[in-house]
């Protein structure tokens, strides 16, 4: 319980010194969801938007949770005529545009929750320029 505790205490400590170094976010973190985990996996998927309000192409290299051990970028690729999961290295935000991460396409996969997961979920998106974005996620519930 203690361990859990001190993770919770760590994640909020490191949200909270992100929120105070991106008062000028090049890139803005919409809608953020969790899907909520089938019971007994301990694996689920995020989706969200992401908008680039800066003039130069933004690179999206790691995600990081306290509630997560590790999220990985995916895509989803056709290959001979079955749809693959596939890691990617980084997620590319083109100047002035926005990328979607939805179900059946790019997403950010997420590995050893910590279940049941809470209602609100601290989430750090950190790009390639060392720019790091704090932004909540909320748990969606497709049943
Ligand atoms: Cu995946």
């Amino acid at each position: 319980m203690m361990k859990f505790c001190l993770k919770y205490a760590l994640g909020f400590a490191v949200t909270a010194l992100v929120s105070i170094s991106a008062s000028a976010d090049s890139v803005i973190i919409n809608d953020p969801y969790v899907r909520e985990p089938v019971p007994g996996r301990s694996m689920s998927a995020a989706f969200m938007t992401l908008t680039n309000t800066s003039n130069e192409l933004q690179r999206l290299v790691s995600v990081s949770a306290p509630w997560a051990s590790s999220i990985e970028i995916h895509t989803h690729l056709h290959e001979d005529g079955v749809m693959k999961m596939r890691q990617i290295d980084s997620l590319e935000v083109p100047a002035g545009e926005s990328v979607t991460l939805e179900p059946g396409g790019l997403h950010l996969m997420l590995f050893g929750l910590e279940t049941p997961l809470t209602n609100e979920l601290p989430m750090t998106f950190c790009f390639d320029n060392s720019e790091c974005v704090a932004h909540t996620a909320r748990l969606f519930s497709p049943m």
